[in-house]
């Protein structure tokens, strides 16, 4: 069965990777670059490398995003430069950044050169950039837009976002190897990502939806909160500031057009009924990854309904 799955964050990244272990073979992940950016003159691109370095069994288990036993010698120096220091770039990281950005500028695009570092880890998968240009995510704040980065890592998200964009979406197609992936798909599956800051980047991008509704093959959600908590991140925050329910039924309110199941944490099963008026359909399992295991065994549930 050929699998799809778009995905975003840490949460995005750990269900990837469960995925990854049981089906290695026929797996495409399409991948949020709304929070990509330039820093010290490289191209960043977050959630693309919390994919790679969580697949390659590479990424720091604390964070979850970065390296496992990365130094910061490199940042030290910088600091003492009095250069920005706000983004932390680890040392071994650097690499990263520094291959994407030269192969950029030698014409490559970033579906190119992310097939490139997903085949140097060893990866079988498509790894896929959703779109080949820049479409940065901008919040509105009470002080205005700002960029992802400013809100998620200066700001440490401890603003209510009142608006969300993604700049330039809809005049950007998908990027090639997404429409294929997409329409070769066997089944569909949108990891517990946040649906504003993950998900609908690529929602929004041009022809998406009509692309999306020409797939005619199921479409499986996993919902990213558990109880009125996400597992990481502010995404509770953006469900209440946006005036959703601060919960499932709030994921189900955001992805009822895009998916026919929604996967929600066993303990909020009292919300199957509210969210099955919305029309879909609802499968209550534990969604927390602790570890490993975790991750299989909720991979499994995706592939088994
Ligand atoms: N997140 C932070 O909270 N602080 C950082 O300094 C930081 C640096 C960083 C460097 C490379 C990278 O790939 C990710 C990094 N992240 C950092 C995580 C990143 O901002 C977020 O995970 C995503 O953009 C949201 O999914």
């Amino acid at each position: 069965m050929k699998l799809t799955v778009l995905a975003g964050g840490v949460g995005g990244a750990r269900f990837t990777h469960g995925l990854y272990r049981l089906w290695p073979q026929d797996l495409s992940v399409v991948v949020n670059t709304g929070d990509d950016f330039q820093l010290h003159g490289l191209s960043i691109c977050p959630d693309l490398d919390t994919v790679l370095y969580t697949l390659a069994d590479w990424a720091d288990p604390v964070q979850g995003w970065g390296l496992r036993g990365d130094t910061s010698v490199c940042s030290t120096q910088l600091a003492r430069l009095g250069g920005e220091t706000w983004f932390r770039l680890g040392d071994l990281d650097l690499a990263t950044h520094l291959f994407r950005t030269q192969r950029l500028s030698q014409g490559a695009s970033l579906t190119q050169v992310t097939a490139e570092l997903a085949q140097s880890a060893g990866l079988s998968l498509a790894l896929l950039p959703m779109c080949d240009s820049p479409v940065p995510t901008k919040l509105r704040l009470a002080s205005g837009w700002v960029d992802f980065q400013d809100y998620f890592v200066r700001r440490q998200h401890a603003d209510a976002v009142l608006e969300c964009r993604y700049q330039g979406a809809a005049q950007t197609p998908p990027a090639a190897g997404v429409v294929q992936a997409l329409r070769q798909a066997e089944r569909i599956l949108l990891a517990p990502s946040n649906p504003f800051l993950s998900l609908q980047p690529i929602f929004s991008l041009q022809g998406f939806a009509q692309l999306w509704q020409e797939c005619r093959v199921r479409k499986l959600a996993i919902s990213p909160m558990i109880g009125e908590a996400a597992v990481k991140g502010p995404l509770a925050s953006l469900l209440a500031s946006l005036g959703h329910p601060v919960n499932s039924l709030g994921i189900a309110h955001c992805l009822r057009d895009w998916v026919d199941t929604l996967v929600i944490d066993e303990g909020d099963r009292a919300l199957q009924p509210a969210i099955e008026a919305l029309g879909l359909k609802v499968v209550c399992t534990p969604t927390l990854m602790q570890d490993v295991a975790g991750r299989e065994r909720l991979a499994r549930l995706a592939l088994d309904v």
